[in-house]
């Protein structure tokens, strides 16, 4: 029997059971993960988390600048393995010996200095002397020094999708010498003109909750509560966009502030466009511009960017992949969005046969690499398309000219002019028209795949006009940007016109038959109609008067299969995912006040020398001509 005083020598009362440094053993990992603070030219000090292979020699780095965490952006799981460790998209990096490099971007997580959403280049909406331009420049010159870095081959790439896209597409404004190639995925380009924050001045309450994750804290945050379930009640209820955030604590943060303070395109958002920053800096540097088909957040950037440096004669080293692909979609399974399959995992597809290939072509010495100048996925026929030029249909400049597809009596819709008429509804913003089925919940799991989403959810509302062609006896191929071309009417003096282009599938599918009838939108926008005349100077809409609202809406690559038929909706509301428009001209929407949401009866014009359209990029349905060899 052991005595009491004898047990208290066997296991000693603790002073806790936590060390005061615990190391779990990394001697079996086949990599190390080293973290350093870099110093930028003024003295900030950014955090950097390299993972480099034991034992490399000579390797390329692959670098990634965010604003969500580099530390976690640079670990999928705890692992010895290199490959477990870095997340799904590197897999092909580390098999292919890359270094790679995690960055938080100033003032997020581990970095230090000021955080400014999207920070505009120096000049007058940067009145600093740093910006992505010069921190990207400072962390890769850092990075090629042998002595910081000794694995290292001095040659960099950047990748990044979303926000850490963007920092990629501004570090091409003045690269450094060493940054040999680049990867901007679904980058966000321009916050107004169709990307993150509004599209043609309609603002995305969607994103809001972003806001205030991101710029209430420094580091991990969450969005303050909305209220009940049901988002479509929460923002309708409360009115504007502004008393929403003035409750729900939004109106403290100082992005939020210029925001309300920036409604239209004004100097703020033109001096911010990255397309025509790009275009007036135009790099050397070969570039792969990714951009998801219906990509729910930044639809809008990577393609005007690609054509804004194609436009500079930036052809041989400026290339573009449209992919089948939600927002962000490349860097996981690319398989299928929403009910639709896609043939094999077209993510994958892109990352080892289209980026993988040209970084190791310029940062390795790899053989060289024949991209097509666009390579998009055809969503009708489920295959990728390599096309020489592109696109093959345009307004000008294209071996074919868009074709009118125009609203007819009776929801009919074809190709030639019919006479004149109209048909009218009333927008109520008390009744919003839904972007999905409610309850709509931001935080419901259906926002990644809600652009692919069957609108028949709408379809048949008094406030939805819908014209569809008779079933197609055969296919029609487009290929291109449509540009929605509306004549309308209002009895209001402002108000938003949202066109989409529809698939619709036939009423029985043997093979599928949930997919029989199914409206699969291949492309939609919306646009504020104070903005048709100007997007920085809104006007009134004179009430009772045709207006013309034209406007370009999403690239497709698509065919309508016979059996199909073309559909187009027109409607002016899309809720929550847009605040709604009161319909009475105000000064600054955020700020409108409840009594100033009105009813208005809406007539979309048909015929004669108002007929509504949508042109269409139509082209012949063989192109192997266009095709890359
Ligand atoms: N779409 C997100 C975003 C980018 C830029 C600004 C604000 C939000 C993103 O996914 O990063």
């Amino acid at each position: 029997m052991l005595t009491a005083s004898a047990v208290a020598q066997q296991a000693p009362a603790p002073a806790g059971d936590i060390p005061a440094k615990f190391t779990p053993p990394t001697a079996a990992n086949d990599y190390e993960r080293r973290e350093f603070m870099v110093p930028m030219r003024d003295g900030t000090k950014l955090f950097t988390v390299i993972v480099v292979a034991k034992g490399a020699k000579n390797a390329p780095i692959v670098l990634t600048r965010t604003p969500y965490d580099a530390g976690s952006r640079a670990r999928r799981q705890d692992s010895s393995s290199m490959l477990s460790t870095l997340p799904l998209a590197d897999e092909m990096f580390v098999k292919g010996g890359y270094i790679r490099v995690y960055q938080d971007i100033r003032g997020k997580y581990g970095s230090e200095g000021d955080y400014v959403v999207t920070r505009p280049v120096i000049g007058p909406l940067n009145p600093t002397k740093v910006d992505h331009v010069t921190d990207a420049y400072d962390t890769i010159d850092w990075l090629v020094n042998k002595a910081n870095l000794p694995e290292s081959n001095g040659r960099v790439g950047m990748i990044g999708s979303s926000y850490e896209g963007f920092t990629v597409a501004m570090a091409l404004l003045a690269p450094h010498p060493a940054l040999k190639v680049a990867a901007p995925e679904s980058p966000m380009i321009d916050g107004w003109m169709g990307d993150d924050w509004f599209h043609y001045g309609a603002f995305r309450l969607a994103n809001i909750a972003w806001l205030g994750s991101q710029t209430g804290y420094k580091g991990p945050g969450k969005a303050p509560p909305s209220g009940g379930y049901d988002d479509y009640d929460n923002f309708r209820d409360i009115g504007s966009a502004g008393a929403w955030a003035e409750k729900s604590g939004y109106a403290q943060l100082p992005y939020w502030q210029r925001m309300v303070a920036h409604p239209s395109y004004d100097g703020f958002w033109q001096g911010q466009a990255l397309d025509k920053l790009l275009a007036a800096n135009p790099s050397n540097v070969p570039t792969i511009w990714e951009q998801g088909l219906w990509d729910q957040e930044d639809m809008y950037g990577a393609i005007t960017a690609w054509e804004a440096l194609k436009a500079k004669g930036k052809t041989g080293n400026n290339f573009l992949v449209m992919g089948p692909w939600r927002h962000s979609q490349i860097n996981r399974e690319g398989r299928s969005l929403g009910p639709f399959q896609w043939d094999g995992d077209t993510a994958q597809q892109f990352r080892e046969q289209m980026v993988l290939p040209l970084f190791n072509q310029y940062l390795k010495d790899g053989p060289a690499v024949t991209l097509p100048a666009a390579t998009i996925y055809n969503t009708g026929e489920n295959h990728w398309d390599r096309f020489a030029t592109w696109p093959l249909a345009c307004e000008q400049g294209c071996a074919a000219p868009l074709k009118p597809i125009y609203l007819q009596a009776s929801g009919g819709l074809g190709f030639d002019k019919a006479g004149a008429g109209g048909d009218s509804y009333v927008s109520d913003p008390a009744k919003p028209v839904p972007h999905l089925p409610r309850p709509v919940n931001f935080g419901d799991g259906r926002w990644g795949d809600w652009l692919v989403s069957d609108q028949r959810g709408v379809d048949g509302r008094p406030d939805v006009m819908t014209y569809e062609t008779p079933v197609l006896r055969e296919a029609v191929r487009v290929s291109g940007a449509p540009i929605a071309d509306i004549f309308a009417r209002t009895t209001g003096t402002d108000g938003d016109f949202v066109v989409k282009v529809i698939d619709v599938y036939p009423d029985e599918i043997a093979s599928d038959a949930k997919m029989g009838g199914y409206q699969l939108p291949i492309s939609q926008d919306i646009f504020r109609g104070r903005y048709r005349d100007s997007f920085a100077k809104p006007t009134a809409i004179p009430a009772n008067k045709v207006q013309r609202y034209k406007f370009r809406l999403p690239t497709v690559n698509h065919v309508f299969q016979p059996g199909h038929r073309i559909m187009i909706q027109v409607q002016s509301s899309q809720f929550p995912l847009y605040d709604r428009n009161p319909q009475k001209f105000v000064s600054n929407i955020f700020l409108a006040k409840k009594s100033d949401y009105q009813k208005a009866t809406v007539t979309i014009e048909r015929g004669g020398a108002a007929a509504s359209a949508v042109w269409l990029p139509v082209v012949a349905l063989d192109q192997s001509a266009a095709m890359a060899k």
